[in-house]
Formats: C-alpha cells, sequence, structure tokens
C-alpha cells in the first residue's frame, strides 16, 4: 500500500449518533453502574461541538433505543476515503447496527459495500495508519471476519495485517490509538506487542490504560478527561489537545474514538 500521508487523521466529515436512553443497559466487562442517557447526551454534545471545531461537517444521527450501544458508531462501519464497508458486530445484541447505519453511509459515499462472508468485524478492532491497516482479532473480530475484511482492503489497494488483541481488551483500539506522522499511544502491554514496528510509541503511564483511546483530528489531539499523566505526555510531544468529558460512556466501555466516523471526502 503507499504511503498516505494524514489518512489516519485528516478528517473532512464524520458520523455519530446520540445515545438511547437505554444505553442503561448497554454491553459491559465489569459494572461501574448505568450510564445516564441524559448525561451521556450533554457529554456528547459537546464531543460533537469539538469535532465540529476540528473542521470536521458532522452528521448527527437519532438515537436508537432498540440497540442500547449504537451510540458506538464505529463498530459497525468502516470508513475510507474510497469508500465504507458496513461490518456485522460480534456481539449478538449489536448485530443489527450495520444496517441501521447504512443510509447514513449511502449518504456520504458512493460506494458501500457490506463486510462478504459470516465472519465478524467491530470497527473498534480496526487501526488506520498512513501505510497499514491494522485489524485486531478480538472476542468481537474473529478470523474469518478478520481476513474477508483484510481481503476487501487489498482489492482497494490497501495493506491489512491481522494481530492479536492481548486477552482482556475489549476492542484494539481499546488500548491504543494512532497520534498520526508514526506516532501511537499504547498501554504498556500494547506497546510491547511488536505491532507498531519501528513507530514511536508513547506508553501510556500506569493507571491511565482507559486514556489510550485517543483521537487525532486534523491539528488536535482529543483527550478523556482525569488523565492528567497522559495529557502530559501527549502536550509534551507536541500536540494540541482538547480534553472532553467520558465519564458516562466509560461505564460502558465505551472511549473516544468509539463515538463517531471520521473520514476525508475529496
Ligand atoms: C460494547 O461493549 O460494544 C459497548 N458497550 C462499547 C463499545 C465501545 N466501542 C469501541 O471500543 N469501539
Amino acid at each position: 500500500m503507499p504511503h498516505r500521508p494524514g489518512l489516519s487523521f485528516r478528517f473532512t466529515h464524520a458520523i455519530a449518533r446520540t445515545p438511547a436512553d437505554s444505553v442503561a443497559d448497554g454491553l459491559r466487562a465489569v459494572d461501574a453502574g448505568n450510564p445516564s442517557g441524559e448525561k451521556f447526551r450533554q457529554e456528547h454534545g459537546l464531543y460533537v461541538l469539538a469535532l465540529r471545531d476540528a473542521g470536521l461537517s458532522v452528521d448527527v444521527l437519532p438515537p436508537l433505543e432498540d440497540y442500547p450501544d449504537s451510540c458506538f458508531v464505529e463498530d459497525p462501519a468502516f470508513c475510507l476515503p474510497d469508500g465504507a464497508i458496513q461490518l456485522w458486530p460480534g456481539a449478538q445484541s449489536r448485530q443489527g447496527e450495520g444496517r441501521e447505519i447504512r443510509a447514513a453511509l449511502d449518504k456520504r459515499f458512493g460506494r458501500v459495500v457490506e463486510l462478504p462472508g459470516s465472519g465478524h468485524v467491530d470497527g473498534g478492532d480496526i487501526l488506520t495508519l498512513d501505510d497499514v491497516i491494522l485489524i485486531g482479532l478480538s472476542a468481537r473480530t474473529d478470523r474469518e471476519g478478520a481476513e474477508a475484511f483484510a481481503a476487501l482492503l487489498e482489492t482497494w489497494g490497501y495493506r491489512a495485517e491481522v494481530c492479536n488483541t492481548p486477552d482482556g481488551v475489549l476492542h484494539f483500539k481499546t488500548a491504543c490509538s494512532t497520534l498520526g506522522d508514526d506516532v501511537i499511544l499504547a498501554t504498556k502491554v500494547m506497546a510491547d506487542s511488536g505491532f507498531f514496528g519501528e513507530r514511536r510509541v508513547i506508553e501510556v503511564p500506569e493507571g491511565e490504560d482507559y486514556a489510550a483511546n485517543v483521537i487525532r483530528v486534523n491539528d488536535v489531539v482529543l483527550v478523556p478527561e482525569g488523565y492528567p499523566k497522559t495529557l502530559a505526555a501527549i502536550r509534551a510531544t507536541g500536540f494540541d489537545t482538547v480534553v472532553l468529558p467520558t465519564h458516562e460512556a466509560r461505564k460502558v466501555d465505551g472511549g473516544l474514538s468509539c463515538l463517531s466516523l471520521r473520514f476525508s471526502l475529496g
């Protein structure tokens, strides 16, 4: 795959979905109390504003009460400048979310295809870098899905590599993010994984693993509130940052990347 500078962080558009009240029933590994739909919508509003301030045009879709986790739009689809892929998420309760987001993809992209076969891929397991797309196998993304996805990307001119997400990590990107320009932010276990080759890896300081999920959007990095050491490390690397509350998303294992699909259209 040719090196495409900025593929991982230069964006013009995003799609997000307002959290439903049913988010209180969202999936989670450990119960830390139910998120409140109302508080989540306040945090989500700030998130959408931050994306707009970073220069994106944001389509905000209406809440879907039938799908408690549907505000995490990163999981049922994947977007590139060339087109979008409707995915089949790995959790039973989320499998219909791909169909639900299809119209929003069709509105923005001339080419939208479904993940072929009967495998599963969650978008949270896909890390787009400027010269390779990493796909993490996880409890949500199986080998059949990952290989079908990689083969599809190849026909679009992209190179994908399949990696094993470490045990106990929900999604590959739960534990790492790209800051662009060959700089990765990762938890210690991910930093030690060897997935990132020669790239520079900033290790998330101890006790702040949740803050490994940040997003670089054009000239800023969005960082969750409450992780001062990670924030300082990102700033020390020379990035401008915007801090956002993600307290409600966190209660159901969600982070900043999960809340939008970000892409660049000609
Ligand atoms: C889930 O378990 O599917 C949701 N409660 C959280 C999804 C977070 N999405 C992501 O990491 N991409």
